[in-house]
């Protein structure tokens, strides 16, 4: 006999950004969960109570989840009634997916799977994904075809509000068939007080990679107007700004860059599946790629310029390393790519790195953005962090604001 929902087991494979809060809320609402995760340290951590991502008010639901035994962690998957994959999709050299992760949790779970269990796809995924681990499933366990429920129900959640959007945004389910989108749409009812909308697998899986194309797509035009802008002795701030205005046009913000793992990734899963279609996601990709680039060489003819109008080398302040603003996650940054190129590039001037977020950084020596700002000839903002904000604009500086620090 099945379980029903109101006493469902579930294991969620993989304890990362998304694995681990989504367990945690299960866990809250009354589901005996399992979280499993490769990574032996991650695991102890967890089992410790400790939070080993950084995530705000997730500290405290973790210890009481611990504390009342509804969440605990292991290497291994353990027999439950759903199982939800939730590990990295990062891609290869070429840019195409690697989904060898997903494969690889969903081959940990096929011995432990039995009739009515729920099978549910979280991580990003080409499409067809959820198809593939169906057929694998099949072939391992060939007695289990039409005997359990299969789905792909992507995340939508931002970094650094994740408890408040995993109950609140509204979430897009897909299943290979219907029975089973009814079935993962109510598990997710148990914590997920936004809509649960329901597909197919293959419309799911594009529909996550559509939205960080969108936002990808965005930010691109906005990073192009920055060019042309530069070019034509226009602000880009007040263009936005002023464009607007119009009540059907929202124009995003130019950055150095895109960063992080999702919107610099995710639209590559579409160009590469669909290289003669995508053309104008595949260009996005190269616009926000090139952004950093330019905002480097801008950097280092800055330098070049100065040395030659002052007859010495100048100090340097590069403020920003992380991602995007008022985090602490530095991976996959734009500000960390520029900071690179500049320490080659820079003609041996003194560089101050600044990152309020962070107290220490294993490459680069840090120094408080108060002084950095003090003492340098130029100052690039690669990272629109809050506290830069309370800097005064100092014209006997050259300022490059990357990131609308001042909006000059
Ligand atoms: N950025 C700009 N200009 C902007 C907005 C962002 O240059 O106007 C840059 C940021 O500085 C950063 C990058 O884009 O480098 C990405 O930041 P983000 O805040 O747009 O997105 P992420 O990567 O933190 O989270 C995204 C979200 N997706 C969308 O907004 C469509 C989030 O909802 C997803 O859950 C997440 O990807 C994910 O995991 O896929």
């Amino acid at each position: 006999m099945t379980k029903t929902i109101e006493n469902m087991k579930a294991c969620f494979m993989g304890l990362g950004y998304i694995g681990l809060p989504t367990a945690i809320i299960a866990a809250m609402n009354g589901i005996d969960v399992t979280g499993v995760d490769i990574n032996p340290a991650v695991v102890d951590k967890t089992n410790a109570g400790e939070l080993h991502i950084i995530e705000p008010g997730l500290g405290e639901m973790l210890k009481k989840v611990i504390a009342d035994g509804s969440l605990h962690a292991t290497t291994t998957p353990e027999v439950s009634d759903a199982y939800f994959i939730v590990v990295p999709t990062p891609f290869k050299g070429n840019h195409e997916p690697d989904i060898s992760f997903v494969e690889a949790a969903t081959r940990a779970v096929v011995p432990f799977l039995k009739e009515g269990d729920l099978f549910v796809i979280e991580s990003t995924s080409p499409v067809g994904t959820t198809e593939k681990m169906a057929e694998l499933i099949f072939r391992l366990r060939p007695e289990l075809a039409g005997k359990i429920y299969i789905a792909y129900c992507p995340e939508r959640v931002l970094p650094g509000n994740v408890i408040y959007e995993l109950v609140h945004n509204d979430r897009v389910i897909g299943g290979v068939d219907e029975a089973s989108t009814d079935k993962a749409k109510a598990f997710y009812s148990r914590f997920v007080k936004g809509e649960l909308h329901a597909t197919n697998a293959r419309t799911a899986e594009m529909c996550k990679l559509t939205e960080n194309s969108s936002r990808d797509v965005q930010i691109a035009f906005a990073n192009e107007l920055s060019f042309i802008c530069d070019h034509a002795g226009i602000n880009v701030w007040e263009l936005i700004r002023l464009a607007n205005k119009h009540p059907r046009v929202n124009i995003l913000q130019p950055g150095c860059g895109v960063g992080g793992h999702c919107i610099a990734v995710d639209p590559y899963f579409i160009t590469s599946a669909y290289p003669a279609e995508a053309k104008l996601i595949a260009d996005a990709r190269r616009i926000n790629n090139y952004k950093a680039d330019w905002c480097a060489e801008k950097i280092i003819n800055a330098i070049l310029r100065f040395e030659i109008e002052h007859n010495r080398k100048p100090v340097v302040a590069l403020m920003g390393i992380a991602f995007k603003p008022d985090i602490d996650d530095l991976r996959e940054s734009p500000a960390k790519y520029i900071i690179s190129k500049v320490m080659v590039g820079g003609n041996n001037s003194r560089i101050l790195v600044v990152e309020p977020n962070v107290k220490e950084h294993q490459v680069f020596k840090l120094t408080p953005y108060e002084e950095a700002y003090r003492e340098a000839d130029i100052v690039a903002f690669l990272t629109a962090h809050t506290p830069f904000r309370s800097l005064e604009w100092d014209d006997s500086k050259v300022i490059l604001d990357f990131c609308g620090i001042f909006k000059r």
